[in-house]
């Protein structure tokens, strides 16, 4: 059985993947850690829930040894536009966070899953169908610490054998926890004013094309992944994962075929715009299907209809 530490924990993903692990591995197995303490009692009362600043090794190590740990779940970054607001910052905790991880999985021993971004691109990678290895040259401080953690984790896999493993996600969709700060919440924030007003505007405009999933593939694709036979994965840091692709009119119609008189429009953030169009319209992610098995189980017709029914029950 594997003891995991979900670093992150509390988060647009840590809240979902800790529950989501602790079902699979077991509650007193998987320990959540964040400096966010103001969480959820499902999350803090469903299994060991520990305050950890990605910066404190010291205090990672203990929690190693306390819980056992062979495996992290490193969650922690600042997104895509925070990270504009705080580029300095964001590199201390984005590539200081990861590097602190790094060293400890070294000495004692711990797999490590850090996910990775469509951000990691830049305005020179091929936007359609972006290959799995393919020019990197991003212009924001995240998606430069993202290629860099890339990078820096299939080093500790080639130098020390640090069992490394990733994905590129792409904007994820949820209804549990909002998101924190990124370039894709639109896409997320959308449902809620959906619902709330039956309008929304969106700060990218009509064409803006981008890569999307929807919260539980996102989660199978990190489980999976660590779960793979490590003999069939070529590559490691990082895979390519993606589930969709739409523009804000595109959704919008969807959402308009359950809401009909639901009403987009635009108000446009140009540092989001600069930020977006700097990245993928869609990712080919055929190598994580060939090396792992990824298949994702919602389109967008799929998706909208489940957060639209599960976001309206909360919001109630
Ligand atoms: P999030 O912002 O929702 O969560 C990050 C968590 O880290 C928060 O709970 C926060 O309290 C915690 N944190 C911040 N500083 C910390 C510190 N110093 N020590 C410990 N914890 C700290 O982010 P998320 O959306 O859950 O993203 C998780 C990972 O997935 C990140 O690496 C992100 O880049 C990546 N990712 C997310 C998306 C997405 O759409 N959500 C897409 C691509 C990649
Ligand atoms: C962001 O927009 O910053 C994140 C991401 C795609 O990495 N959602």
């Amino acid at each position: 059985m594997k003891n995991i530490l979900v670093l992150g924990a509390s988060g647009q993903i840590g809240s979902e993947l800790t529950g989501e692990l602790r079902k699979i591995y077991g509650s007193d197995h998987v320990v959540g850690g964040d400096i966010n303490l103001n969480v959820s009692c499902e999350l803090k009362e469903s299994g060991p829930y520990e305050y950890i600043d990605i910066r404190d090794g010291e205090k990672i190590v203990e929690v190693i040894k306390k819980y056992n740990i062979d495996t992290i779940y490193n969650l922690v970054a600042l997104l895509s536009a925070v990270g504009e607001q705080k580029p300095q910052f964001s590199w201390e905790i984005n590539i200081g966070g990861l590097m602190t991880v790094l060293e400890i999985a070294r000495e004692h021993k711990c797999a490590v899953f850090t996910p990775s971004s469509i951000g990691a691109f830049g305005p020179t990678t091929p936007p359609d169908h972006t290959p799995q290895d393919t020019i990197m040259r991003p212009t924001t401080i995240y998606g430069i610490s993202k290629a860099a953690g890339e990078l820096l984790s299939d080093y500790y896999y080639l130098k020390y054998g640090v069992d490394t493993r990733s994905v590129r996600y792409p904007g994820l969709i949820s209804y549990k926890t909002l998101p924190g700060g990124g370039t894709t919440d639109y896409a997320v924030e959308i449902f809620y004013e959906a619902i709330k007003t039956k309008k929304y505007k969106s700060p990218l405009p009509q064409g803006t094309f981008l890569d999307m999933m929807y919260m539980p593939d996102a989660i199978r694709a990190a489980i999976d992944l660590m779960e793979a036979d490590p003999a069939r994965l070529v590559h490691r840091n990082s895979f390519n994962v993606t589930a969709m692709s739409f523009d804000p009119e595109i959704l919008a119609g969807e959402i308009k075929k359950h809401i009909p008189d639901f009403v987009l429009g635009y108000e446009i953030n140009p540092v989001l715009v600069k930020i977006a169009n700097s990245w993928p319209n869609s990712m080919d992610d055929s190598c994580a299907r060939s090396e792992w098995g990824w298949k994702p189980q919602y389109d967008l017709s799929a998706m909208t209809a489940e957060m639209l029914e599960r976001l309206g029950e909360k919001l109630k």
